[in-house]
């Protein structure tokens, strides 16, 4: 096809770890090219599932390109089809993103030239690739085109909705700021289209055939609604096209290379009424980004700064619909779980109830958990054994949490902790009263005197500690005299228990 231009291939897809690398020297050669930079570029892109005939289409969109004067642009009748890489088969064939090397420049009516790339993009939902492998090559060639032609067979089909609406979400995640409408184009393209009786081959039949398919009906499941709203919220213009199939020949010949000859009559018809129109300059869109228009050098920057989103982390994991469902399933019946905990331990010690025994809340606690680890494991949950058992164990940590929490809240309502401090404060004071005056008695004047600054020392705690607890501020200051009378109290009820000879019993401090 043409000279010596020839497929670039601009984004891999590393097969073992499923990242991505953009080929930027590659990319820059096809747009920093001084013949095409500083125009505002077209970007036409075919995106869909694997080995549905777009690099076979993209190739026939190149013959016209380069023949648009020619009557016979399609072709002669013996002629192989070449250019973006095509085969039949069943294995996948175009991998990552590849561009035409060669921009074209096309005159429009208004006397503008703008560039026109040519985008292939690799066959989602192929064996080797991951939901994320699939949404980004997806979502990157709809952020960095003007015309997102979404290739299907034979109908349009409700998964196919729901897939468009995962990747462009995908898309839309990464672009920085949100405008009502993200992309541009998006032309639905049904191949093999078997029912003309139905809707006509073509854009008329395709726009009334995408009319019915697309409507949002009051009476339709809000899952419906929703999919058929985010699209229409993608897009700021959505066309479609009913292709007839290509004959026999093209769909399972192996020695067939494209030869008009083995081509479908009714194919080739509308094969000039799709391409011609679809390439005409006046309805060639330039890439808009944030409503400005996109030169081929600005479209080298976006390339750049999209890659770099999906090669980072902020973005999620779009994840396979069993897998996300299993997720929603079990995360669900986790809050659940934990619910049914929390009512019932509220029941026992909710924040207005009095205090309780620590050994009869430990009791209560022990039972509602063990309810609440059942009533997980009773709900019906997807995603197999091992999965829910991750999250069992989730639940497991967060009861643990629960509880901790309650607990100190219950012992925060101990009439005695929460007087221990002054408590401890007063008792000392009385005895440095009671030194000092015995001190004073036998005549050690300056014993007693030390004891008296002591008390003083003490009533200014005292009256820090109420201020803090009574003003809420300078709460370090109202901890450390906490702490400090707690090992006052741990000290004395150690000493104590020593010259009773009991085994020491430490107190808990309170935090
Ligand atoms: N049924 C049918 N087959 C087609 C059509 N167009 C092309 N083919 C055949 O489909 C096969 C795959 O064509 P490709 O263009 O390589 O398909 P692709 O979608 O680019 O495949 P991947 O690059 O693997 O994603 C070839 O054998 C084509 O002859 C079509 O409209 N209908
Ligand atoms: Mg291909």
């Amino acid at each position: 096809m043409g000279s010596d231009a020839h497929p670039v291939q601009i984004v891999d897809v590393n097969k073992d770890d499923h990242s991505f690398t953009l080929n930027t020297e590659a990319l820059a050669q096809i747009l920093l090219d001084p013949a095409v930079r500083d125009k505002h570029v077209v970007v036409l892109s075919v995106a869909g599932a694997f080995r549905k005939g777009k690099s076979f289409l993209l190739d026939f969109m190149l013959r016209y390109m380069h023949r648009k004067s020619d009557n016979n642009w399609l072709g002669r009748d013996d002629e192989e089809l070449t250019g973006f890489s095509w085969r039949g088969g069943s294995e996948p064939e175009t991998t990552g993103i590849q561009l035409w090397s060669k921009v074209f420049t096309v005159q429009k009516s208004d006397g503008t030239e703008v560039a026109v790339v040519l985008m292939d993009t690799q066959g989602a939902f192929d064996d080797q690739s991951t939901v994320k492998d699939c949404a980004t090559i997806f979502a990157l060639s709809t952020m960095t085109s003007s015309v997102q032609i979404y290739n299907l067979s034979q109908n349009i089909q409700e998964d196919d909705l729901q897939q468009l609406q995962l990747f462009t979400e995908y898309g839309r995640l990464a672009m920085d700021e949100i405008f009502q409408k993200p992309f541009q184009s998006l032309m639905f393209l049904v191949r093999d289209w078997s029912f003309p009786y139905e809707y006509n081959y073509g854009f008329k039949g395709g726009s009334q055939f995408l009319e019915k398919r697309l409507q949002v009906k009051e009476a339709q499941h809000e899952e419906l609604q929703n999919v058929r709203e985010h699209i229409h919220s993608c897009f700021t213009k959505i066309s479609c096209f009913l292709l007839p199939h290509p004959g026999l020949k093209v769909a399972t010949h192996p020695a067939f290379r494209g030869q008009l000859s083995d081509v479908a009559a009714e194919f080739k018809t509308e094969l000039q009424a799709l391409i011609p129109r679809l390439l005409h300059p006046d309805n060639l869109a330039e890439k808009e980004i944030n409503g400005n228009k996109v030169t081929c050098r600005g479209l080298l920057e976006f390339f750049k700064a999209y890659i770099k989103i999906y090669q980072g982390e902020d973005l999620p994991q779009p994840k396979t619909m069993l897998m996300a469902t299993a997720e929603a399933n079990n995360l669900a019946a986790v809050a659940a779980a934990k619910d049914q905990y929390q009512k019932n331990m509220e029941r026992i010690c909710g924040g207005d109830l009095p205090y309780v025994a620590p050994e009869a809340l430990e009791e209560k606690h022990n039972f509602f958990h063990g309810e609440a680890i059942h009533m997980f494991a009773n709900t019906k949950k997807m995603g197999g054994q091992e999965f829910c058992d991750r999250y069992q164990a989730q639940l497991q940590k967060e009861l643990d949490e629960m509880w901790q929490s309650l607990s100190k809240q219950n012992e925060a309502k101990n009439l005695f902790s929460a007087f221990r401090t002054p408590a401890v404060l007063f008792v000392l004071m009385c005895l440095l009263y009671i030194m000092s005056g015995v001190l004073l008695f036998v005549g050690l004047t300056t014993f007693a005197l030390v004891c008296d600054c002591g008390l003083g020392l003490l009533m200014v705690a005292m009256l820090v500690w109420a201020f803090i607890r009574y003003s809420g501020q300078y709460r370090p200051v109202g901890g450390a005299i906490d702490q400090a009378a707690g090992v006052v109290l741990e000290q004395a009820t150690e000493m104590l228990n020593k010259s009773r000879g009991a085994p020491v019993s430490i107190q808990k401090k309170s935090s």
